[in-house]
C-alpha cells in the first residue's frame, strides 16, 4: 500500500477473508497472503516493525520511503510503501505452490499503485496464473482498474454474484452448486496471521442511509444483518486462538439492534471472558440508547467512536446526528460507566465549500461534551453525490484516483494549513 500515512487500526481485508472461507469450504487448496503484515519470523529476520505493538494490538506497519507519483509532486509530505518490502513478499510467494488463479483485493481507491505493484510481482513469479481483482477500488473505479491494475479480470461489487461465473467460465475452476450466500464462513484469523492478537468481524452489511460523502450504498447494496450466533462463533474461534481485541467493520452497527447487536451483546455477556471490542468506524450517535450503552460496557467495548457531521455546504447530506443526538449518546455512554475522555467523535473536515466557522462551531460543541474530537479528512469517493460536485471543481478526479487521497485533496479543495489549524483546535480548544 502506498500512502502519506497509514497505521494498523485493526486492518484486515475482510472481503478476502470471506472469499478464503468460501473457497476452502469447497475443498480448493487456498493459500492466503496479506502483503501488509509480516509474520513474527519475517519481523525478526528482516528487522521489520511488528504492526501490533501498540495499544490493543494496533501499531505501525513496516514502511519505506518511495518516490511520489506526478500528481503528488506538490504535496509537501513524504510518500511511503507500507507493508512487506517487495523482496520479502517475493520470498513469501516463492514458498507457495504454483496457483491456477490469484484473487487480489483492493482498499482505498487511491491505493491503486500498490495494487499495480503487487500484480506485477505476482505475474513475475506466477506467469501462468490468472489474476482477478476485486474490492473497493475495483468496485468504485472499475474502468480505471481494468486499464491500470494489471489484472486479467476486474470484478465490481459483491463477489457472490460474479466470481463463481468468472472462475468457471474463464478459468474452468469448479465452484457451481455452492451456496454462495454462506458468506459468514470466515477462518479464525490467527490461522492466517500467525501470532496475531486481533481480529475483525461484521454483524451487518451496508447502511440504510445515503449520506452524500459515503459510497456504502454502491459498495454494499441494501442493508442486512447477519445471525448474531454466527458472529459469536466467529469471535469465539478467534479468542480460543489467542485473539484479545476484536474490531467491528460495520457501516451501521446501531441499526436494527434488536435483531443483531442486542442479541450478540447478550451472548457475549453471558459467555464472559477478557476479549475487548472496538468500533473504529463511526457509530450513528442518534441510535445510542442507555440500554445499548449498558450492554456495550458490560461486554467490554473499549474503543467507542461516534460520528457527528453538520455539513452545511450546498447539496448538504442528512446530518448523521444532530447536536441533541450527540448529547444523548454521550450521556448514555457516561451513565453506563464510560469516562467522557474514552469516547471519540469523528467529524468530517475538508469538504469543498465547507465553512471554517461551521467546523469550529462543531468542534466546540463536541469538546463541550468533554469527549475527544477526531477530525476525519474528507476523501472524494466515486459513487457519492459529493463526488459529482467535486468533479466540477476538479474534473481530473474522474480519471486519476490518486486525487481522492485526503492528504492530496487538501491541496485543491481545502488547504492543509486550514486543516492543521482545525486539528490543533480540536486537540486543545484554542488556535494557539
Ligand atoms: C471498515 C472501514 C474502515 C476501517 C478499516 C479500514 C481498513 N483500512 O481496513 C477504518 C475505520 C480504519 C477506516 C478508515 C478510513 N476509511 Co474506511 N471504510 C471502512 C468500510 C466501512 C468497510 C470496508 C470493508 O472492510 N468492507 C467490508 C468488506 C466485506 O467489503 P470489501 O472488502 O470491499 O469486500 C467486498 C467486495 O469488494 C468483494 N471483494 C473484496 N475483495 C475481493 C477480491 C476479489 C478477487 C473479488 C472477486 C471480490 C472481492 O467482496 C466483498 C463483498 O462480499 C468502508 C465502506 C464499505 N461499506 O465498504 C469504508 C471506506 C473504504 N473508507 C473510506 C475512507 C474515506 C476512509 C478514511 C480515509 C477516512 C478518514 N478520512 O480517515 C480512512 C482511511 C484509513 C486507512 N488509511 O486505512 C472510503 C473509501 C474512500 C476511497 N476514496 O477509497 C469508504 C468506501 C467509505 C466511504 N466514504 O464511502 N475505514
Amino acid at each position: 500500500m502506498h500512502d502519506f500515512a497509514a497505521y494498523n487500526l485493526w486492518m484486515r481485508p475482510i472481503g478476502l477473508l470471506l472469499l478464503y472461507g468460501f473457497l476452502s469450504d469447497l475443498g480448493h487448496d487456498v493459500h492466503f497472503v496479506d502483503a501488509l503484515f509480516p509474520t513474527p519470523g519475517e519481523t525478526a529476520q528482516y528487522e521489520l516493525s511488528w504492526p501490533e505493538s501498540k495499544k490493543y494490538h494496533t501499531g505501525k506497519l513496516p514502511e519505506e520511503r518511495i518516490d511520489k507519483p506526478a500528481p503528488y509532486k506538490y504535496v509537501p509530505r513524504y510518500y511511503r510503501r507500507y507493508g512487506l518490502p517487495p523482496d520479502v513478499l517475493r520470498e513469501r510467494l516463492k514458498r507457495l505452490p504454483v496457483p491456477d488463479c490469484i484473487l487480489v483485493t483492493s482498499g482505498m481507491t487511491y491505493w491503486y499503485p500498490g495494487v499495480r505493484e503487487t500484480t506485477s510481482i505476482l505475474r513475475n513469479i506466477f506467469p501462468a496464473a490468472a489474476i482477478i481483482l476485486g474490492g473497493v477500488y475495483a468496485t468504485l473505479c472499475t474502468a480505471h482498474a481494468e486499464l491500470h491494475a494489471g489484472a486479467d479480470a476486474v470484478i465490481a461489487g459483491d463477489w457472490q454474484a460474479a466470481l463463481p461465473k468468472v472462475l468457471e467460465q474463464k478459468y474452468a475452476l469448479k465452484v457451481s452448486g455452492a451456496d454462495v450466500r454462506r458468506e459468514l464462513s470466515m477462518p479464525p484469523q490467527p490461522m492466517l496471521y500467525p501470532g496475531t492478537g486481533f481480529g475483525v468481524v461484521r454483524l451487518t452489511s451496508g447502511c440504510p442511509f445515503r449520506c452524500s460523502y459515503c459510497a456504502s450504498g454502491r459498495l454494499s447494496g441494501a442493508f442486512r444483518t447477519f445471525p448474531p450466533e454466527q458472529v459469536e462463533r466467529q469471535i469465539v474461534s478467534n479468542v480460543e486462538r489467542g485473539v484479545r481485541d476484536i474490531a467491528f467493520y460495520d457501516d451501521a452497527l446501531l441499526v436494527q439492534t434488536e435483531r443483531a447487536l442486542v442479541p450478540l451483546l447478550n451472548l457475549l455477556i453471558s459467555r464472559g471472558g477478557d476479549c475487548r471490542f472496538h468500533t473504529p468506524n463511526g457509530l450513528h450517535a442518534r441510535f445510542m440508547t442507555p440500554g445499548l450503552a449498558g450492554l456495550m460496557r458490560g461486554s467490554n467495548f473499549r474503543t467507542i467512536r461516534l460520528s457527528f457531521d453538520r455539513i452545511e455546504a450546498p447539496g448538504c447530506s442528512v446530518p448523521k446526528a444532530r447536536a441533541g443526538h450527540l448529547e444523548n449518546a454521550v450521556a448514555s455512554l457516561v451513565k453506563a460507566g464510560y469516562e467522557p475522555g474514552e469516547i471519540d467523535v469523528y467529524t468530517l473536515v475538508g469538504v469543498p465549500g465547507q465553512k471554517e466557522e461551521d467546523i469550529v462551531e462543531t468542534v466546540r460543541l463536541i469538546r463541550g461534551l468533554g469527549v475527544r474530537v477526531k477530525p476525519a479528512r474528507y476523501s472524494p469517493t466515486p459513487g457519492t453525490a459529493y463526488f459529482e460536485e467535486d468533479c466540477r471543481l476538479l474534473p481530473a478526479l474522474r480519471t486519476e484516483p490518486l486525487l481522492h487521497n485526503p492528504t492530496a485533496a487538501a491541496l485543491w479543495g481545502f488547504e492543509s494549513e486550514r486543516y492543521d489549524r482545525i486539528k490543533r483546535f480540536a486537540g486543545k480548544g484554542t488556535f494557539s
